[in-house]
């Protein structure tokens, strides 16, 4: 897909995850809305993983450590045909399989997720795998910049400069805002750049809402042979509808009807932008 198409769908998406967290009248709207472009770009520029393929060991992996945004991950799931769009009306639904977080009862979804810090630790155990079945798939998880104090992605960072895992991929989505306030303020990571840098990984800052840039940065991986890569993605949480970026209020607010139609109208403006 070029920019201009890759742009389009990103507006689509945005419309469709705030449309079903209404419906389910729940979800992390922020953070959702931050790494849209992100998961856009890799469900339709990197990954090679289908519905027809999903069983082939030979797939790519791609694990949404940050689980608790799960509508960004359905939503791109539907489109790319995992599962009828008409599913998701059950969001966060009695007996629905379309729960808060991703689990492995979707179709298309890698692992059960949720419990921040458990994606690069399950990633670096799938890309010592690759090897070891001497496979050519990569692994790629993404993970929120609230979640790196968890101190099993350490462990996992040391272990996967250890094993040279050069096939592996993880995307910080830093959008600088977590549940209870600023990350910098809640538990600081930064210089994240520096910090990886120093477990042995290899590091790219790129503007996380840019899917040129974006496309760029999964098409020179790995940046050094024999180092896991880290992508630094600079976002805004709640990214597209200007009321909810940068604010705190919307980690898990769901937007009210006048809200929902005012995000709309923000979002076909821009539509309207993107497709010019
Ligand atoms: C182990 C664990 N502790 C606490 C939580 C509760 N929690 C849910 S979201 C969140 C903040 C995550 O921040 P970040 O990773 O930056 O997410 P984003 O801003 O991208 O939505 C927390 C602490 C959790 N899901 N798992």
């Amino acid at each position: 897909m070029n920019k201009k198409e890759l742009e389009k769908r990103s507006v689509e998406y945005r419309k469709r995850i705030l449309k079903y967290i209404v419906g389910a009248n729940a979800g992390h709207t922020g953070g959702s809305l931050s790494c849209i472009d992100i998961l856009n770009v890799l469900y339709n520029h990197v990954l090679n993983v289908s519905p027809q393929n999903f069983t082939s060991p030979d797939r790519d992996r791609y694990i949404q450590s940050k689980g608790h945004c799960v509508e960004a991950l359905f939503v791109v799931l539907a489109d790319k045909g995992f599962f009828p769009e008409e599913h998701l009306e059950t969001l966060c639904k009695y007996q629905s399989h379309y729960i808060g977080h991703p689990t492995k009862k979707v179709n298309g979804v890698e692992q059960n997720t949720g419990a921040l810090g458990h994606g690069l630790p399950i990633s670096v155990g799938n890309a010592i795998a690759a090897r070891l079945d001497k496979k050519s798939y990569r692994v790629y998880t993404l993970m929120g910049d609230g979640e790196l104090p968890e101190g099993s992605n350490w462990e996992a960072a040391l272990t996967a400069s250890h094993y040279k895992l050069d096939n592996l991929c993880a995307i910080v989505d830093k959008n600088t805002l977590q549940i209870t306030g600023p990350t910098a303020q809640v538990c600081n990571t930064d210089p994240l750049d520096e910090k990886f840098k120093s477990f042995g990984w290899a590091v790219q800052s790129v503007d996380g809402h840019d899917v040129e840039a974006l496309k760029n940065a999964f098409d020179s991986l790995p940046f050094e042979s024999g180092k896991p890569s880290l992508i630094i993605a600079n976002t805004i949480k709640g990214k597209g509808v200007s009321f909810m970026e940068n604010s705190i209020k919307w980690h898990h607010g769901v937007p009210g009807k006048e809200e929902y139609e005012l995000a709309l109208r923000e979002l076909d403006n821009s539509m309207q932008k993107a497709v010019i």
